[in-house]
């Protein structure tokens, strides 16, 4: 690691014991334990020459002091204690041929080891994938916030990601059809700020109070533990059925966002309304948006179903390799400002998290970025560990009066005792804050801190540690006005559920209204109980009259004549994914299948073309590895399918007449088409798409030109300048806007086997 500058400019609150220990904190230096006669320009000057560049942030300077190389080469093996051990494969025993004697404590110590190697998992959120990376301003918002974070364009605040699943259990598939935590993690200089999200910005119940009954019932059932990661069945359905304010979520989870292609290409939200206030104490509502550079986009149903078999880490291998490759996943901070003053100015309660704000009341200012650019070096140190808490804000950053998010508060930190063992969790490595941790908490299991002296209460004769007023940047409450009766009931806005679901409805094209539709009756589909599929009707005619109807007719429930909801016609751009940004092929994996005699020079050019702009480009092959003229398949038509593909690229030469004969192949092409993935074809590969009679889709035939059709692109004439995009040749360019397209739902295909 080379050292180059570290950016920190430590200003606010600046004093000497800060100073101390965030130098400590970032160089891990028991040297400088007293540095009382170092000055703060001394100690910024040091501060200033720790390790920085890609891998060299103040967290990841921290975690390093953690870290062990790997396989310790040159190490002799050791017992936990230290002792270097002769043997480690075969036991102590009584005779080549007896018992293992108790005395063989490099046996017991390793296999009891091994023996207490796993802690339980999330309650919810069990499945996960992280990501090391960095937050940074565009600009400085000191009219909204006092949040050191929010304040310094030129720095780099360091960030740990944890996507994740909700239901399904630590090895359960990435692709399942489910709610996408979004979790991040601020090192900020102020401590620890956790920005706990999801990637759709409301939630199925509006009191946490039924969180545990949602969970519950969303989990496998209780009496067979069945099914895993999917909440199609009788006992999910029943809760939501009999819960109104559900309705509009599950319109969320029916739709595409509940099957996202990537953890990269979804959004994230912080869902609840939040409350920023800057230095004067003014305070505002806010809600957090994460809005990802690539734009959104999904797999399709039958295709991530198929996926989870195919590959059940499809999206923690998807983030694991695009950071490997360079290509870092980048979203943009976007803030929905709501004044104090217009609290009660919409029809609903903006403290009721099965509501959005729609952007058109409140729009979306972008403030700025985060960029994840390194993989964890461990995955159950970091990954696993990693513990989120909605109550780790830092000054300028505070609650509203959400019933959700207040019982979120006590949730996070009570279930990580259990998970992680005891209170002392503040002091694994990743959950650790980069600023200074000057308390009196002592004791616990696993206490790592030696904490000399002999105070640990408050107040004490020695005045310490000291509070710190908010000029010294001591955590604050802003003042909020509190009244009411101590009752168990809901403001009155909470009381109208089906209004918002139908604006998402309104909103969605018609492909995306086409899956809800599927998406619901293949769920109800799965439950077994006529009560329950009937009651869940009675909720989509609330929300609209032909989705209910359409639903009911797939489930064997008598479809409703008259609809039974406010038939409102509200509806926003913002709210589909086809408004989505859809211009870059960045990171879309290609598949190209190739067989006997295919051509050498057409497969360079066109990879060469697609990975120019970003693409990954895959070889499948006859064989694994080196191919009749030269070029490498990373797999073979049986070690691989379609669904871990964005598109598929059949160049010519290949004798496509044997291909035919295998049924993978053909597989792979139907499924291509029949998950409305481009596809681009030269020559023979053209030829030999023609084959398939795909209804409707133009193809180009002998003595044609190129000819682009529902995202199928063929041409009948190879050119070396085929991928130049900026040439009159349209093939290469057809084929980037139907692989930057991502989908094709133009396509009929239902009648296509695969
Ligand atoms: Fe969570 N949630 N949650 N949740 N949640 C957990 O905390 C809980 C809710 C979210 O990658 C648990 O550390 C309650 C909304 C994410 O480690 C637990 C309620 C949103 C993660 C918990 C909610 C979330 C969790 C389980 C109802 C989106 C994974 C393990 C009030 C804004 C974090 C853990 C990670 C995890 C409780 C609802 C997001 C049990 C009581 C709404 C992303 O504490």
């Amino acid at each position: 690691m080379t050292d180059t500058p570290y950016r920190i400019n430590y200003t606010k609150n600046a004093n000497m014991e800060t100073m101390k220990g965030l130098y400590n904190a970032v160089t891990g230096n028991p040297t400088v334990q007293n540095v009382a006669n170092t000055t703060a320009a001394a100690v910024g000057t040091a501060v200033n020459t720790v390790n920085d560049g890609i891998r060299g942030d103040i967290k990841q300077r921290d975690l390093s002091t953690y870290t062990v190389e790997d396989c310790q080469k040159g190490n002799y093996i050791t017992t936990d204690f230290g002792t270097r051990m002769s043997d480690t494969d075969t036991s102590l025993k009584g005779g080549e041929r007896g018992p293992i004697l108790l005395e063989d404590f490099h046996f017991r110590e390793k296999t009891t080891h091994f023996d207490h190697e796993r802690i339980p998992e999330r309650a919810v959120h069990a499945r996960g994938a992280g990501a090391h990376g960095y937050f940074q301003m565009y600009e400085a918002i000191p009219d909204l916030s006092c949040a050191d974070v929010f304040q310094h364009p030129s720095e780099r605040t360091p960030v740990f990601v944890r996507f994740s699943t909700v239901a399904g259990s630590r090895g359960s598939a990435d692709t399942v059809r489910d709610v996408r935590g979004f979790a991040v993690k601020f090192y900020t200089k102020e401590g620890n700020w956790d920005l706990v999200g999801n990637n759709i910005p409301i939630f199925f119940v509006q009191e946490a109070i039924k969180f545990a009954d949602l969970v519950h019932a969303a989990k496998p059932e209780p009496h067979n533990e069945i099914p895993q990661a999917q909440t199609a069945h009788d006992n999910f359905w029943d809760f939501i059925s009999l819960t109104p304010e559900s309705t509009h979520m599950t319109l969320w989870t029916m739709s595409d966002r509940a099957i996202p292609r990537s953890y990269r290409l979804m959004q994230g939200f912080g869902v609840h309304t939040f409350v920023l206030y800057n230095a004067d104490g003014k305070r505002r509502f806010v809600k957090f948006h994460w809005t990802p550079k690539l734009g959104s986009h999904s797999l399709v149903w039958d295709e991530s179903q198929k996926i989870t078999g195919a590959d059940p880490d499809f999206h923690r291998r998807d983030l694991w390799e695009a950071i490997e490759s360079g290509a870092y996943p980048e979203w943009e901070l976007g803030l929905q400002i709501v004044e104090e003053e217009d609290e009660h100015k919409f029809d609903f309660d903006i403290l009721d998290s099965t509501k959005f704000i729609p952007e058109e009341l409140a729009p979306i200012r972008y403030v700025g970025k985060m960029v994840l650019n390194r993989n964890p070096d461990n995955y159950f140190a970091e990954t696993e560990q990693v513990a989120f808490c909605t109550q780790h804000v830092v000054p300028g950053i505070a609650f509203s009066n959400d019933p959700l998010l207040q019982g979120r508060n006590h949730s996070y930190l009570d279930t990580q005792i259990t998970r992680l063992g005891g209170p002392n969790f503040q002091e694994i490595p990743i959950n650790k804050p980069v600023c200074p941790v000057t308390n009196n908490q002592r004791d616990g299991a696993h206490r790592m801190t030696i904490n000399k002296g002999r105070v640990n209460y408050f107040p004490n004769r020695f005045g310490c540690p000291m509070t710190a007023t908010a000029a010294q940047g001591g955590y604050v409450h802003p003042p909020t006005m509190v009244h009411g009766p101590k009752i168990r009931a809901r403001g009155p806005k909470f009381a109208e559920h089906f209004n918002q679901a139908r604006y998402f409805y309104n909103s969605l094209c018609s492909w995306e209204k086409e899956h809800v539709i599927k998406s619901y009756a293949f769920e109800l589909g799965h439950v077994d109980d006529l009560g329950v599929r009937e009651k869940m009707i009675q909720r989509l005619n609330c929300v609209d009259l032909d989705l209910a109807q359409k639903v009911a007719s797939a489930i064997g429930v008598k479809p409703p004549t008259t609809f039974d909801g406010n038939a409102h016609d509200q509806r926003s751009a913002k709210l589909t994914l086809a408004g989505s940004p859809r211009d870059s092929i960045a990171t879309r994996k290609i598949a190209f299948l190739i067989g006997p005699g295919y051509n050498s020079a057409q497969l360079k050019t066109v990879r060469a073309g697609l990975a120019a702009a970003g693409a990954v480009t895959v070889v499948i092959g006859p064989t694994k590895g080196e191919q009749e003229k030269g070029d490498e398949a990373q797999f073979t038509y049986t070690s691989c399918k379609s669904v871990l593909f964005d598109g598929l690229v059949l160049v010519g030469g290949t004798q496509y007449e044997k291909m035919s004969q295998i049924g993978e192949v053909k597989q792979f092409v139907n499924e291509t088409f029949k998950h409305c993935k481009p596809i681009g074809a030269i020559e023979e590969g053209a030829e030999f798409l023609k084959t398939f009679g795909f209804i409707g889709v133009g193809i180009a035939g002998p003595g044609e030109q190129d000819v682009s059709s529902q995202g199928v692109v063929t041409s009948m004439k190879f050119s070396p300048s085929i991928m130049d995009l900026s040439g009159t040749i349209s093939w290469g360019k057809d084929l980037h806007k139907a692989i930057a397209e991502h989908r094709h739902f133009e396509r009929i295909i239902d009648p296509v086997p695969a």
